[in-house]
């Protein structure tokens, strides 16, 4: 391990040391350019976080662009990390050193932020996150940043509607136990149970990849449950909910941030039914910001927008609000000062300002599936 540190330590010494600026410029005309890069889950089981969250950036960009003419133009580069930590931290390398970008939005796991979160931190170059709800992101360094409604406010939010309305007294939980944000939305589900005063009846894990759950949800329906908490990304934890009631398992299923894709209602159809979920999005808000935003990306991509898409519309407006105001399209540094000082961004997925540990402070709206599609639970 000493050859191995010497090598690393060779390594650092033979990198050029971080830049503070991103290749952004002045077009000459008194324009800035800034190139913003983008890690997203575009391929494999999640990909359609990934898809929601590049249709609302470019659909963002397209409006921006327009809108600040002559003031600042945004270059997006987009990066698919596949969901993996590897091809996250290759993404944020080459967005970083080679494209020399003054900020990266994304990554779309938490998993990932916790891979790439200190590369950018090291390279003085601001990251937002727009759908990292894990605890612990922020605690990364002082470039990270995120606007997504963090689990820790969000399941809370949901659980003490469900109880109040299904009177729960019992609960048992599955989560996959590879996954960072599932695991960290576990722990926010164990711990609210246990200060609501819920019995917990057992905890069944799962790895993101399986496709057979009948063992694990076998288990919790001998146990006999008032509720299930399930904390999973779409694919794996439609597939649960999906099994659930195949074998009978029919009491309320209470679900993290992963749900909220309307992937949910095509993999597990009828048995989504009930499911509940909070948001700090929903396209049924009488917002008319929000029915604006609703009815521009109806037009352009031929659906509603999920969570993953208002949230990453959000974030590419939020980079621009803070860019504009460095007016120095390239400067790293400045950016993440900007960032740091944002509040009262009236966004569509909410009002948004951060914390002094730079979280979104925000409130959840909770919906459940009814007739096929999520509505406010009332
Ligand atoms: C996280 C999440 C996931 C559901 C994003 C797709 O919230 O990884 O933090």
């Amino acid at each position: 391990s000493a050859v191995l540190s010497l090598a690393l330590l060779a390594g650092c010494g033979a990198q050029p040391a971080a830049t503070n600026g991103g290749s952004g410029a002045e077009a000459g005309n008194g324009e800035q350019v800034a190139k913003i890069g983008y890690i997203g889950f575009l391929s494999g089981s999640g990909a359609a976080y990934g898809e929601a969250q590049k249709q609302g950036l470019e659909l963002a960009l397209t409006e921006l662009n327009e809108a600040n003419k002559g003031k600042l133009k945004i270059e997006l580069i987009t990066e698919d990390s596949g969901g993996k930590k590897e091809s996250a931290i290759n993404a944020a390398n080459k967005l970083i050193n080679q494209d020399k970008v003054v900020g990266i939005i994304g990554p779309t796991l938490s998993g990932e932020m916790f891979a790439i979160g200190p590369v950018a931190s090291e390279a003085e170059t601001p990251i937002l996150g727009i759908s990292n709800t894990a605890e612990g992101i922020n605690d990364i360094g002082e470039y990270v940043f995120r606007n997504s409604l963090p689990e820790s406010v969000a399941i809370p939010a949901a659980m003490d509607v469900a109880v109040k309305k299904h009177g729960i007294k019992t609960a048992a939980f599955i989560y996959a136990k590879n996954d960072d944000f599932s695991v960290s939305g576990f722990k926010t589900m164990k711990a609210t149970a246990e200060k609501m005063g819920l019995t917990n009846l057992g905890e069944e894990t799962f790895s993101n990849g399986d496709v057979d759950f009948a063992a694990q949800l076998t288990k919790i329906k001998a146990a006999n449950p008032d509720a299930l908490f399930v904390s999973a990304l779409y694919k794996e934890g439609s597939l649960v909910v999906k099994k659930a009631r195949e074998i009978g398992l029919n009491v309320p299923i209470i679900g993290g941030n992963g749900f909220n894709n309307p992937q949910v209602l095509e993999i597990a159809g009828h048995a989504a039914e009930g499911l509940i979920v909070a948001t700090p999005f929903s396209p049924d808000k009488k917002d008319e910001n929000v029915q604006n935003f609703v009815k521009k990306y109806e037009e352009k991509y031929g659906k509603k927008p999920d969570q993953f898409a208002a949230q990453a519309y959000d974030g590419m407006y939020i980079m621009a609000q803070s860019l504009l105001k460095t007016n120095k399209g390239g400067d790293r540094n400045a950016l993440r000062d900007e960032l740091a000082q944002l509040k009262d961004f009236n966004g569509v997925s909410g009002k948004l300002s951060f914390d002094e540990k730079r979280n979104p402070i925000g409130v959840p709206v909770v919906v459940t599936v009814k007739a096929g599609k999520f509505v406010t639970f009332e």
